[in-house]
C-alpha cells in the first residue's frame, strides 16, 4: 500500500477544491494533493450532464475572480461551457499534476498521536492512504444524489435515472417517460426530454416559482469589450453582483419586499400556459424565496404539450412497470427519471470523516445538528476546513463568492499556522455556538423559516443549516482574516516550513 506524507489534502476537484489548490499554490504552498473520485476537474459540473443543465446564476458572476473568462457565450452558461472552464482553468495553474483522479476517500480520522488526518483511499479499486497536516474537504453539498424512498422502487422493470447520474447512452425517443420531482434539475431537462419522448409525466409534489430565464449569446462587440476594455467585465462583474444581493434583503430581512418577484413569477405561469386547470396546478402555494427560485422559459410550455401530463397526486409505488398515485391511478412508463436532490443535510461523506473523539461529522452532526463556524471548521475536528461548509449555501448569487471569501480564510489560516509553528487548530465549542446563535438570530425573519414551505435548506430537526442568512459581502468581511483568538492552537515541533516571504503573496479573493 503507497503512503503519501503531504502538508495538506484536498478532497474534491470541484470549484471549490480547485480554487484552494490554485490560492495554495499562488501563496507559495505546493506541499498538497488534491483527491478526486471522478476523471477530470468540475465536480457537480462534470456529474451533471442532463440534457439543458445549466446555470442559473449569470455568467458573470460564476467564474472565479482572478480567472474571469471573456470567452462566454452567453449571459447564463450552460454546463459543457462550465465544465470547459473549469479544467482550462486547472490547466493554466498546472494543477493536474498535484491531483489523483479516480481517487475516493474511504475514510479520512484525526490521530492526536500523528497530529495528522490519516486519509485511506482507493485509487481504481487499488488501496492507498495519504497523510496529512491538513484537510479540506471541498465535496460540496450538491454531490450525493438522493434517491427517493419509494415503496416498490427496486422492483422497477425498465430503466431507473438520476438527474446527477445521466446516462447519455439511453435513447429517450419514443419513449414513455416518468420524471419525479420538480426541481432545479427538473425544469431543466424536462423541456428537452419531452422534445423526443413519446409521453412524458411529471410527478410534482410541490410547484416551484419560477422567474424567466433572460438569458441571450454575447455579441462579438461585446466579447471585444470584455478582452480589450480594461476594467469593463469587471464592472459589469461588479454590476450583476449589486443587483443580486438586493435580494438577499427580501430573502433575509423582508419577505415583504420579495413580492414583485412573485408577480413576475405569475405573469410567467399566464403566459407560459394556456390551460387554467393547469396553471392552477402549477401555481406553487408558498411564499417565493422559501424554496429556490428557479430560471425558466421553457418549463410552462413543456407542461403545456399535448404529450406531457403535470401529475400532482402524491406518488404511491412503483411496480415492475410503472407508477400509481394515490387515487390508484397506474401509469405506465419504459423509464423513471429521479430528478429528487442530493443528500445536503445528511450526506454519507459526513460518515466518512472521524474527528478527535473517535465520532463522525455525521456522529456529532445527528446531535447537535449541521453546525461549524464560518462555514469552515468543526469543534472536535482538528486542521480540518470545510469549503461550503454549514451555512454557506445561497438563494441569491454565486456560490464562487462564497468559495473565494473562504479561499481568503483559507490561505491566511495556512499563513498564521506555517507562521506561528502551530500543529493543531481546533475551533472552541463557545465560538461555534455563538456564530450559530448568531445565524440563528439572522434568519428568524427569513422566508426560509416564515414561507411556508419543506426545504433541502433544513435539516431533520427542521432547522436552516444550509444557508448564509444576510448579504454576501458580510461573510466577505467575517473571513477576510484568520481570526485565531476563535481557535484553541497547540505549537510544536511545526510539521511544516515556514513560508519564505509569508506577506509578499498575491493578494486574496475579489469580487
Ligand atoms: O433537487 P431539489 P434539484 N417523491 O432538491 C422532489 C442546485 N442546482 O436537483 O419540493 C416525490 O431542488 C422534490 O419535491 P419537494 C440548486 O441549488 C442548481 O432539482 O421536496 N418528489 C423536488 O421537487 C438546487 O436547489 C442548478 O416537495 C420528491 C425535487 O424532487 C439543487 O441543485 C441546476 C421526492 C428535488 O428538487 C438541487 O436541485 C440544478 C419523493 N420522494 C440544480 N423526493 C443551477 O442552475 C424529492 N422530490 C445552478
Amino acid at each position: 500500500m503507497t503512503t503519501n506524507d503531504v502538508e495538506i489534502a484536498i478532497i474534491g476537484a470541484g470549484f471549490s477544491g480547485l480554487g484552494a489548490a490554485i490560492k495554495l499554490r499562488q501563496n507559495g504552498v505546493d506541499d498538497f494533493i488534491v483527491l478526486d473520485r471522478g476523471q477530470d476537474f468540475g465536480g457537480t459540473w462534470r456529474d451533471n450532464t442532463y440534457p439543458g443543465a445549466a446555470c442559473d446564476v449569470p455568467s458573470q458572476l460564476y467564474s472565479y475572480s482572478f480567472a474571469k473568462n471573456p470567452a462566454w457565450s452567453r449571459s447564463y452558461s450552460h454546463q459543457p461551457e462550465i465544465h470547459r472552464y473549469i479544467n482550462d482553468v486547472a490547466a493554466e495553474h498546472g494543477i493536474g499534476a498535484k491531483t489523483r483522479f479516480r481517487t475516493e476517500v474511504t475514510n479520512a480520522a484525526w490521530s492526536e498521536d500523528d497530529q495528522r488526518w490519516i486519509i485511506d483511499i482507493e485509487t481504481d479499486g487499488t488501496p492507498g492512504q495519504v497523510r496529512a497536516h491538513t484537510l479540506i474537504g471541498g465535496v460540496g453539498p450538491l454531490c450525493e444524489p438522493n434517491l427517493p424512498d419509494i415503496e416498490g422502487i427496486d422492483g422497477f422493470g425498465g430503466k431507473i435515472v438520476h438527474s446527477a447520474r445521466w446516462d447519455a447512452d439511453y435513447d429517450f425517443a419514443g419513449k414513455r417517460v416518468a420524471v419525479i420531482g420538480t426541481g432545479a434539475s427538473a425544469i431543466q431537462l424536462v423541456p428537452e426530454v419531452a422534445k423526443v419522448a413519446a409521453h412524458l409525466d411529471v410527478y410534482q409534489r410541490t410547484a416551484p416559482w419560477i422567474v424567466p430565464r433572460t438569458e441571450r449569446a454575447y455579441s462579438g462587440a461585446e466579447h471585444w469589450a470584455f478582452r480589450n476594455i480594461p476594467g469593463y467585465q469587471s464592472a459589469l462583474r461588479g454590476l450583476v453582483y449589486a443587483a443580486n444581493e438586493a435580494t438577499a434583503f427580501g430573502l433575509t430581512y423582508s419577505p415583504r419586499a420579495l413580492k414583485p418577484v412573485e408577480l413576475v413569477c405569475r405573469a410567467n405561469i399566464a403566459r407560459g400556459i394556456r390551460d387554467k386547470a393547469l396553471r392552477a396546478k402549477a401555481t406553487p402555494k408558498f411564499q417565493v424565496g422559501c424554496k429556490r427560485i428557479l430560471r425558466s422559459n421553457d418549463w410552462y410550455p413543456a407542461l403545456d404539450r399535448d404529450n406531457v401530463d403535470l401529475v400532482t397526486d402524491g406518488i404511491d409505488r412503483i411496480t415492475a412497470t410503472g407508477v400509481v398515485t394515490k387515487d390508484g391511478t397506474a401509469r405506465d412508463v419504459d423509464v423513471i427519471v429521479v430528478a429528487t436532490g442530493f443528500h445536503v443535510t445528511d450526506s454519507p461523506v459526513f460518515g466518512k470523516i472521524v474527528g478527535a473523539d473517535g465520532r463522525s461529522l455525521a456522529q456529532v452532526w445527528d446531535e447537535i445538528g449541521m453546525q461549524g463556524y464560518k462555514g469552515s471548521f468543526v469543534h472536535g475536528f482538528p486542521n480540518l476546513m470545510l469549503m461550503i461548509g454549514p451555512s454557506t449555501g445561497l438563494g441569491h448569487t454565486s456560490m464562487v463568492y462564497m468559495i473565494e471569501s473562504q479561499l481568503n480564510y483559507l490561505v491566511d489560516y495556512v499563513k498564521t499556522v506555517r507562521r506561528e509553528g502551530i500543529t493543531r487548530t481546533e475551533v472552541t465549542e463557545d465560538a461555534q455556538r455563538e456564530f450559530n446563535a448568531g445565524i440563528q438570530h439572522n434568519l428568524r425573519n427569513s422566508v426560509w423559516v416564515n414561507g411556508g414551505c419543506a426545504s433541502w435548506y433544513k435539516d431533520a430537526n427542521g432547522n436552516i443549516t444550509t444557508l448564509w442568512p444576510g448579504f454576501t459581502f458580510n461573510f466577505r468581511r467575517a473571513t477576510r482574516k484568520f481570526d485565531i483568538a476563535a481557535y484553541r492552537v497547540e505549537r510544536g515541533a511545526s510539521p511544516v516550513r515556514a513560508l519564505p516571504t509569508a506577506d509578499e503573496t498575491p493578494a486574496g479573493a475579489g469580487v
